[in-house]
């Protein structure tokens, strides 16, 4: 981020108080003995006691438990060093050089009338005057220096964010604001999101030039809701329109209204609002509004929240039309909020921000790649085919991870090699050259991958293989084929989704076909080929004896797939038959694809082992050439030899 963000200074008397914890800690304000340092002389309890019966004693002094005390002859005789600085406490009489002994009183009931018999000058030191600053500095400033320190850590943790504080917080909202016109992101920085830019231009062109709306008789949406899967750059593009139309930009996050202290939500949310209302015109963003904007449930749910939430939506309301403050909200769980937040007035805008398609990750990888030195053909469409579903924080990853790639190897550019290997780390760790696996085991490795491939590419509806390793990964793979469309598809037919279960089941069948044994090394395929098969049941309507019937329904489609099963028992029970009975047929199928190839299997196999890495490329070429037996070759060879 190039932009100045403006985090108000740690105040100086937080030092000050620091400062004067620590002096009160290092030298122990207040003790006797620091105040009498080296004048008196300590005595046991028995000496003072024959002191006094002996009517020697002239003076006695009572201070938190201990005696002082000065005796008649040596008054005026002894000299003493003269008082110092001593916070409230009075000096032993008036004589400037006087012996002083210190004793520490002992459980002594009868002590005061005994001191009264002998005639004894006695009082205990209370303290005048000064008493009160030292009761201060005892007492307080330790308090308050536990309270900067920990205020500080807090601090420190960003527990309360920039400009929080426990003692300077209050009053303030967290808001990170950057000033207006120092927002330097503008839509260019947003590849690929061309619908969402096109419906926040308006909020953009308003707050350019609000009388245009205001003379129609308009009314500006007061709030616009970007909603989608993480990663999609909901942040960025509030941020965007703040640049676009050169206004100051509060930025807060959800989940800071409502942590740590209670009773600080709303009245952060009012700070926030009064913060806004002096910037205007300006925008406010709200991140992961779902933490605040969750539904009020009847029963209690979290008080904190719901009046957090409730003081929210009475400063939305609480704007005149055409205020000048825009507020946009992210959220990647819309189905969650609150309806009272998404009534017109308030979010009455949605604005879709969905994961990129195509076109839309080269365009996203095409900005990150501007900053970076490239050698050599780069092929960003190349790159964008292969990352199906990846959002563009995904993809700024990728185009980081190529970078520091190249550095690692010692080059001073990022070349297409880069970039590819650094899609396989997104996908599945790094490599792990250090793992040694078995020569028989990487037969199996090899014979599951190609397995996988071989199934793929015999099969109408499967997409063509992209590349097939047996390099382990850090993710725990050892292997992994890829498959990568030439064009984006939007739809998946019946065929081609019983195609996917036939090449997941691939990889077992070979190793079933050419070991006669299975591992464990399945279960991720298995996983995978049961979630699609069971979504072709349940909710794809591709079941000939449920037919168009929804079992089960998407919870947030924009976190994973998770979903919530909604069928009797019975048809729950049909439902699993009807899963194990598609994937066994698929795995009937593979079989036989790989038993009518065999010998191509162990031939790429045996490529695979040699070189670990093949693309889909050369994989087509192995696979289309004319059937080469080395087996009776070899004999041949060795004949002509002869
Ligand atoms: C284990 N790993 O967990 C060992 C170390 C059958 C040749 N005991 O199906 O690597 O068993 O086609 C992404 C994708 C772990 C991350 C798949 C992490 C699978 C993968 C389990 C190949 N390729 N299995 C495959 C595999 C395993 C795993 C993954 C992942 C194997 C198989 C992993
Ligand atoms: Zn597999």
């Amino acid at each position: 981020m190039d932009e100045k963000q403006q985090r108000p200074r740690r105040p100086w008397w937080l030092w000050l108080i620091v400062g004067l914890g620590v002096a009160v800690m290092l030298f122990g304000l207040g003790a006797p003995s620091a105040l009498f340092s080296g004048s008196e002389e300590e005595v046991t309890y028995d000496v003072f006691l024959d002191a006094l019966e002996a009517g020697k004693v002239k003076e006695v002094q009572l201070k938190s438990g201990t005696l002082y005390y000065t005796l008649q002859a040596e008054a005026e005789a002894k000299p003493t060093q003269a008082p110092q600085l001593n916070f409230g406490f009075r000096p032993l009489t008036s004589s400037k050089k006087t012996k002083v002994y210190a004793v520490t009183a002992m459980n002594d009931p009868n002590l005061v009338d005994r001191l009264h018999a002998a005639g004894v000058t006695f009082s205990e030191n209370a303290g005048t005057g000064n008493m009160l600053l030292l009761v201060l500095i005892q007492y307080l400033v330790p308090i308050l220096f536990y309270v900067a320190i920990f205020s500080f850590f807090f601090r420190r943790m960003g527990k309360l964010g920039a400009g929080g504080g426990l003692m300077g917080g209050l009053g303030k909202s967290n808001a990170r604001t950057v000033e207006g016109g120092e927002v330097k992101t503008t839509f260019a920085d947003v590849a690929g999101q061309d619908e969402a830019k096109e419906s926040l231009q308006e909020i953009v062109s308003y707050l350019h030039n609000p009388q245009e709306y205001t003379e129609i008789g308009a009314r500006m949406p007061r709030g616009a809701l970007l909603i989608g899967p993480p990663g999609t750059g909901k942040t960025l593009m509030a941020r965007a329109v703040a640049g676009e139309a050169g206004v100051p930009f509060l930025s807060i996050s959800g989940p800071e209204f409502v942590e740590l202290f209670v009773g600080m939500g709303a009245s952060k949310v009012r700070d926030l609002f009064k913060e806004a209302r002096e910037k205007a015109p300006c925008i406010v963003f709200i991140d992961e509004i779902d933490a605040v904007g969750k539904k009020r449930d009847g029963f209690g749910g979290n008080d904190e929240r719901e009046q957090t939430l409730n003081q929210l939506l009475s400063e939305m309301d609480g704007f005149e039309g055409n205020s000048g403050v825009v507020i946009l909200a992210a959220t990647n769980r819309p189905e969650s909020l609150d309806k009272a937040l998404l009534r017109p007035g308030r979010f009455d805008r949605r604005v879709p921000v969905e994961l990129p398609d195509q076109g839309g990750r080269e365009a996203i990888l095409r900005i990150h790649c501007d900053r970076i030195k490239t050698a050599g053909p780069i092929d960003l469409a190349a790159i964008a085919r292969i990352t199906p579903g990846a959002s563009g924080a995904d993809l700024a990853n990728v185009i980081n991870e190529a970078a520091l790639c190249a550095v690692r190897a010692g080059r001073h550019a990022v070349t297409q090699k880069d970039l590819e290997d650094s899609v396989d780390v997104a996908l599945a760790g790094k490599q792990r050259k250090s793992m040694v696996i078995s020569q028989h085991e990487k037969e199996i490795i090899a014979y599951h991958e190609v397995g996988h491939a071989l199934v793929a590419a015999r099969q109408k509806g499967a997409s063509p293989v992209h590349k097939i390793t047996i390099i382990p990964r850090t993710s725990g793979a050892l292997g992994f084929t890829m498959q990568a469309d030439e064009d984006e598809r939007f739809l998946m037919d019946k065929q081609e989704a019983f195609a996917k279960i036939v090449t997941l089941t691939g990889g077992r069948a070979a190793e079933e076909l050419c070991f006669d044994s299975v591992t464990t090394g399945a279960s991720n395929d298995i996983e995978q080929a049961t979630s699609i098969a069971r979504a072709m049941i349940t909710r794809y309507g591709m079941s000939e004896s449920f037919g168009m019937t929804a079992f089960e329904q998407v919870v947030n489609p924009y976190l994973g797939n998770d979903t919530a099963m909604n069928c009797s028992q019975e048809t729950a029970a049909r439902i699993d038959r009807e899963v194990i009975a598609l994937i066994e047929k698929a795995y009937e199928q593979a079989k036989t694809i790989l038993k009518d190839n065999r010998s191509k299997l162990d031939e790429i196999a045996r490529v695979l082992i040699a070189r670990e890495t093949i693309t889909g490329q050369e994989f087509m070429d192995i696979l289309n050439a004319p059937v080469a037996l080395p087996a009776k070759q070899e004999p041949g060879e060795a004949e002509n030899e002869g």
